[in-house]
């Protein structure tokens, strides 16, 4: 059973097969360089299992046995993601409008092959076919992201490059980088050096703090464009400040300092809105940032704040809204916002008020759908799961993070004004690579079909089969994803 996460919008394979053999090549027409390197993307990953050379060539025409890929005009439905894959016994051809598409079009042709294709030590004597067919498949949302908590604890530049892989292999194509909290300030910011010195030395429990250089922000944003991923960086403002409290005397109403912060509580931090130094904080560093940033938007939080008198947050938010705009980006914040006045093209992340939510999308605001009762990833499983947190009042078992639909669960939102799926992954519990896998997979895998496949014909009983079958892929990755027992994995 061929078993595609997320699963394509249009498909059908019958019993012929093509097989790969050490003669076949990898035909790229055109002269994209972009085309070029997602062909070498994907002879990347199918030479250690197979052993195969795998050429990547350009200029000649694909014979039997080869793999093609080409960007093509006649199919413009196709979109800036959308893709065709065409398999006969002679050969295998991808098409898009748009490389993004291509690029997409080979991550399923990587869950075609039988899953020992992932293993990266030579599988010999297994036959690396794929069913012969047609697949023909767009995204439902546009936005498809996920966030990853670096203020509680830190995650060095190969851990996020290692994620973003695993994101890509599921079409994800937004990363939402939480960069500073209570507990950390994790991005160095020039004009303000000691954010990052003082304001990054630490982590919660006291766990050993870190930052990224300019240089390594820079690395992660073009290693995720590569993979066309958007990074997308949140500074997260006026609460949820104590690093940068802890770092200037002068961003502190009574120019005191608090000391750095390792517990887990939220809502007693804000930055003083009504002292100019404040924006003049905001505007270095959103400046320094949104240079090194070449996606649309920047996440400025908004969330919990509780120590910020509402009419302090609402001229807050509004200034900083400008602040964004001079810099060329489109502001983001948490559902907060909704309760200021916002430019039509701002942006709105739903997490838990879904009222405050209605507010922002009645404003005109896009909506980005991250319940946090369905798509906290730093929720438990259940009772016993060691890690996590379970403020919600319930557990997020694999199926709670698949079974629900953004349109039915954001009442008083419009469809139309729902941008798509971002699950989270905050880390006040969570500070190694092991907790990090066991608490996305798989529960990011059904996220990513949420956030790509058709809303019609989703359904757990199917999902759970591919997912049983998708398990092995992962475990080729080297992934420690959490074995639900409510999937036979294989
Ligand atoms: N809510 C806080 C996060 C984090 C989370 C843990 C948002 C927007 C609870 N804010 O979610 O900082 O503490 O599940």
């Amino acid at each position: 059973m061929t078993a595609i996460i997320p699963i394509p919008a249009q498909f059908q394979f019958d019993e012929r097969r093509f097989s790969l053999s050490s003669e076949t090549r990898i035909i790229v027409s055109g002269d994209s360089a972009e085309v070029f390197w997602i062909a070498s993307f994907l002879a990347a990953r199918l030479r250690p299992a197979t052993g195969f050379a795998l050429p990547v060539l350009g200029g000649i025409e694909p014979g039997a046995g080869d793999i093609s890929l080409a960007l093509t005009a006649d199919d413009p439905q196709l979109g800036p993601e959308g893709y065709r894959l065409l398999a006969t016994p002679e050969q295998v051809s991808l098409r898009a409008s748009a490389a993004a598409g291509l690029f997409y079009a080979s991550q399923t042709l990587r869950q075609m092959f039988p899953a020992e294709i992932e293993s990266a030590a030579e599988q010999p004597g297994l036959d690396w076919w794929v069913p012969c067919g047609t697949v023909r498949d767009v995204p439902r949302y546009a936005w498809r992201g996920m966030m990853l908590d670096l203020g509680r604890h830190f995650f060095g530049v190969e851990t996020v490059k290692r994620l973003i892989d695993l994101l890509a292999f599921h079409k994800i194509n937004t990363l939402h980088l939480h960069l500073s909290d209570d507990q950390g300030w994790r991005i160095m910011i020039e004009s303000w050096p000691w954010l990052a010195l003082h304001g990054g030395s630490t982590a919660t429990n006291g766990d050993p703090g870190g930052f990224y250089t300019q240089d390594q922000y820079r690395e992660i944003v073009a290693y995720a464009a590569q993979r066309y991923i958007t990074i997308v960086p949140e500074i997260d403002m006026p609460g949820h400040t104590n690093a940068a409290l802890a770092s200037y005397e002068a961003l502190n109403v009574n120019d005191i300092s608090p000391s750095l912060y390792t517990g887990i509580k939220v809502g007693f931090s804000s930055l003083a809105v009504h002292k100019e130094i404040t924006y003049q904080f905001v505007d270095d560093v959103i400046r320094e940032i949104a240079a090194m940033t070449p996606g649309a938007y920047f996440h400025i939080g908004g969330d919990e704040t509780l120590s910020t008198p509402e009419e302090d947050y609402i001229y807050f938010i509004e200034r900083v809204q400008e602040i964004v705009r001079k810099h060329g980006k489109r502001m983001i914040g948490w559902e907060e916002i909704g309760k200021t006045r916002l430019s039509p093209d701002t942006v709105a992340q739903h997490w838990w008020n879904k009222d405050v939510t209605a507010k922002a999308a009645a404003q005109g605001a896009g909506i980005i759908a991250s319940p946090a009762a369905r798509a906290y990833m730093d929720m438990k499983y259940h009772d016993h799961t060691t890690i996590g947190l379970q403020w919600t009042g319930s557990y997020t078992e694999v199926r709670d993070a698949y079974e629900w639909e953004p349109v039915e669960l954001l009442e008083g939102v419009p469809p139309e004004a729902i941008l798509g799926v971002e699950s989270a992954l905050w880390t006040e519990t969570i500070f190694t690579q092991g907790n990090l896998d066991f608490m996305v997979f798989p529960r990011l895998c059904g996220y990513a079909e949420i956030g790509w496949s058709p809303r019609a014909g989703r359904d757990w009983e199917s999902y759970r089969l591919r997912l049983a079958e998708h398990g092995k892929r992962l475990a080729g990755l080297g992934v420690r994803f959490y074995r639900s027992e409510q999937v036979d994995w294989q």
